[in-house]
């Protein structure tokens, strides 16, 4: 009797050893798939927000390339030019005295702007476009035609020109867009942009270069 007694206790002992390792186990094995299952999540996590990085950085990457080659096209056919009370032409800043045109530029954009304080009657500026040999002949007739014709030749040797004399002071206009038509340039000429107000030349005056 004892011994049966024995064998069972030894038996159930067993029994539940074995349900409890297994339970364990399984639960180990439960835990372990959950950090798993975690693990990888946060795997695939990162690696999407990655590429979803990637992707936006790529995208801004384009975005930047395209703007950079709209701003290179735009300014090789265009230019800002300043003229101020000092009777200088500049671009940004600088002096400019020699204008230079892509000989791929169809049309030529010059945006001139008067940056002085001084009015139009006293410190008027424009810009007139013509073959160096026309330029004594052009200021003459600009002066002629006097501050009502804004100091210009009128005068289809006159390539290109802006509308109107700029000025400072609060009722003159301020700037001009010219569109310079290159058709009208021949590659082996020598050409001058230069200001017809009175006086002005010898300040305001430099080469237009085609290359
Ligand atoms: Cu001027």
């Amino acid at each position: 009797m004892i011994f049966k007694k024995f064998i069972f206790g030894i038996t159930i002992y067993f029994l539940a050893s074995c349900t409890c390792e297994n339970n364990s186990k399984a639960m180990k094995n439960t835990e372990g798939q959950g950090k798993q299952d975690k693990s990888t999540e946060k795997k695939s996590e990162i690696a999407s927000s990655k590429k979803g990085e990637k992707s936006a950085t790529k995208e801004m990457e384009d975005i930047e390339k395209v703007k950079a080659l709209h701003l290179a096209a735009s300014q090789s056919c265009k230019i800002i030019v300043d003229s101020s009370d000092q009777m200088k032409y500049s671009q940004n800043g600088k002096d400019l005295k020699t204008l230079k045109v892509p000989s791929a530029c169809k049309k030529f954009y010059i945006h001139l702007k008067h940056v002085g304080q001084l009015p139009s009657a006293a410190m008027g500026h424009n810009i007139v476009i013509s073959k160096e040999t026309d330029v004594d002949d052009l200021i003459s007739k600009s002066l002629r035609a006097g501050k009502k014709g804004h100091y210009l030749p009128g005068d289809p040797r006159s390539l290109a020109q802006s509308h109107i004399l700029l000025g400072g002071s609060a009722g003159d206009v301020k700037e001009d867009f010219i569109e310079v038509d290159m058709s009208k340039f021949m590659k082996n000429e020598k050409y001058k942009f230069y200001c017809t107000f009175p006086g002005h030349y010898a300040m305001m005056q430099g080469e237009f270069i085609i290359e």
